[in-house]
């Protein structure tokens, strides 16, 4: 290797690097705990929305009709559980985690703290404005807002607010990016701030198209009787293709920041060191380049997709369970390496020393086991013929519970338990509860999406359908309702912990014995990555260049024939 000393000229036309300063460090905290905040609120109520759904499905007990006339029907209650749950919820505290994470790790303040400060208005302005529509049954779309069904418009200006909003974190952190590279062109990436980074460039390709469908068709058709001009009209494939396009990249941004923490945090809260970070940072790498490239698996059984294209996106989305296999054994590596300097022993009796005491330990491995299961079901999703059977069944919902549900979900539970205590200078209140938390959790879903898959798998039950009131029930179907509900109960159990635990650790001044810091596991070879894995442009472009061939020619098409004759319509 050349060694390229630098001139006195070249060092002095690079930027010196900006201390990180307690006032900072302040801002970005608040902003943080701001969005934790508003995420774990947003996570309660659309909880709770969640157990009505299921004593529904069981026939256990139909809370619609005693809550009128605040929430109308069963489709508004589940819109509201979708969208808090899984855009609310993991989008706010996505947002204040990298925040957070991002600017500790690259050790530099953040390039326009005000940038960060707009996007969270931008953020909570467009959450108020969403939940207008929501809770007064205006747009009970489901979290899919499917055309041709049309909400009220305040619901989607809502969401454009939000993911601007997002985007708006992501160019905070690009600009930081940038300056840390200007004035330290030779170094490599601190881990965590590049997959962060990566995570958000891979959200921004990921929105464009859920942007476009809202604001070129339910945005003018919304719009219409309000500003009293005709409805342009909508077409329904079209638009399902331009929201896929999003949703399934959306999964990976839910699941990203998880991925984030088991590598780079996780191994150093059980005495482990990363296995092998080069291999961590190809991961997020592959991500940006195959998350968006994969849509139509969600769109097998829509007619006016070529049969071809579907294979494509499925071969692309075998492509996209990849680094997730390649996660699964390095991940593991990572924490054996702990388990063993903890005194482990044996083929598998290393586990027992993991740091099972520690809840924010125990609730991410508990959601890397679950996640074993969920993303099983995924390959099977994918899978074109086998898909065929489980497609809009009660699969599903199976599947997403143990993926966003649990994954990610329980993931963050874990990150709170240290995050939330760091935040607020507070003792966690306390640890044998939040071990509770985080065990009833894992249980529920154990019970809960085994008997959702069991149903849609054996059974083909519908999902997103009032079962209760359903002329075809089946009393075949109990064991595994009453499996739910056992689930549920256990789910509600933990819900309510874990908000009992958060807002006792945030009121109770119970102060902290010793400071707590960002847990930051270091990689067992010292060695820098490779450069090439380090450099934007060849991941980047491929990235561009795969939506473009995956999507380019269907889109075209689609474009081409498209014909707006559907009206909105509102059928709750
Ligand atoms: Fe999915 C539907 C395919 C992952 C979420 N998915 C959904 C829906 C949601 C969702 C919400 O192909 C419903 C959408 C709707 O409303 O219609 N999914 C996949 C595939 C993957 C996948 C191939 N999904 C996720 C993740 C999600 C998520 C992640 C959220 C966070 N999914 C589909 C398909 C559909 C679908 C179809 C459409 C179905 C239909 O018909 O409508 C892959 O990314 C999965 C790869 C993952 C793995 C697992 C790796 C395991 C790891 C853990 C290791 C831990 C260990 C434990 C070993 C291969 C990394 C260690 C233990 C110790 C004790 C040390
Ligand atoms: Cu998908």
């Amino acid at each position: 290797m050349s060694v390229h000393t630098l001139s006195a000229a070249e060092l002095k036309a690079r930027p010196t690097p900006a201390p990180l300063t307690a006032q900072d460090l302040k801002i970005v905290d608040r902003l943080a705990g701001l969005n934790v905040l508003i995420g774990v609120l947003a996570l309660s109520f659309g909880a709770l929305f969640g157990v009505f759904q299921g004593l529904e499905h069981a026939k256990v007990f139909n809370i619609y009709p005693w809550l009128q006339p605040a929430i109308k029907t069963y489709y508004q209650g589940l819109t509201l559980h979708g969208a808090l749950n899984a855009l609310v919820w993991t989008t706010f505290f996505i947002c204040g985690f990298f925040t957070f994470a991002f600017v500790r790790s690259i050790n530099r303040p953040l390039k326009y703290p005000w940038m960060s400060v707009v996007a969270f208005i931008l953020m909570v302005v467009g959450l108020l404005t969403a939940a207008v529509p929501m809770l007064t049954n205006n747009a009970s779309v489901l979290y899919t807002f499917y055309p041709p069904m049309l909400a009220d418009w305040a619901f989607y200006v809502g969401l454009v607010l939000l993911v601007v909003g997002s985007w708006v974190v992501g160019y905070s952190m690009y600009f930081t990016y940038y300056a840390w590279r200007q004035e330290n062109p030779d170094a490599r990436a601190p881990f965590i701030a590049l997959t962060s980074t990566i995570t958000m460039v891979m959200w921004q390709l990921a929105t464009l198209g859920v942007a476009a469908e809202i604001l070129f068709q339910l945005l003018p058709n919304a719009l219409a009787p309000v500003l009293g001009y005709p409805a342009p009209g909508l077409d329904a494939l079209l638009n399902r293709t331009l929201f896929w396009w999003f949703g399934h990249p959306l999964v990976y941004f839910w699941l990203l920041p998880a991925y984030v923490s088991w590598y780079a945090m996780l191994p150093a809260q059980t005495n482990g060191k990363m296995f092998s970070e080069p291999l961590g940072r190809l991961v997020f790498w592959l991500f940006l380049l195959f998350s968006t490239p994969v849509g139509f698996h969600h769109q097998f059984a829509d007619p006016g997709i070529p049969e071809i294209w579907k294979y494509i996106h499925m071969i692309f989305t075998m492509g996209v369970g990849f680094p997730s296999l390649i996660t699964a054994f390095t991940v593991v590596a990572s924490l054996e390496i702990g388990a063993r300097a903890r005194g482990g022993k044996g083929y598998l009796r290393w586990i027992g020393r993991l740091n099972w005491g520690d809840p924010s330990y125990a609730a991410q491995n508990l959601a890397m086991i679950l996640f074993i299961f969920g993303g099983i079901g995924g390959l099977i999703n994918a899978s074109y013929n086998v898909n065929m059977a489980v497609h809009n069944t009660m699969w599903v919902p199976g599947h997403f519970h143990l993926t966003v549900g649990s994954a990610t979900t329980l993931s963050f539970f874990g990150i709170s338990y240290w995050l939330v205590p760091k935040l607020t200078g507070h003792k966690l209140f306390t640890k044998w509860l939040a071990l509770a938390q985080a065990w009833t959790w894992f249980f529920g879903m154990v019970f809960f999406s085994n008997a959702y898959h069991t149903l849609g798998l054996i059974f083909s039950v519908p999902r997103r359908t009032m079962l209760g009131e359903a002329p075809y029930y089946s009393s075949q179907w109990n064991p595994q309702m009453m499996e739910s509900v056992l689930g549920l109960t256990l789910l509600s159990i933990s819900a309510t912990l874990f908000f009992a635990i958060m807002l006792f650790t945030w009121i109770l001044p119970r102060k902290l014995d010793r400071p707590i810091e960002m847990p930051v596991a270091q990689p067992l070879d010292p060695k820098p990555a490779p450069k090439w894995l380090d450099t934007w442009w060849p991941w980047l472009n491929g990235a561009i260049a795969l939506i473009i061939l995956s999507y380019g020619p269907m889109l075209f098409q689609l474009i081409r024939d498209a014909e707006f004759w559907s009206k909105g319509i509102r059928v709750w």
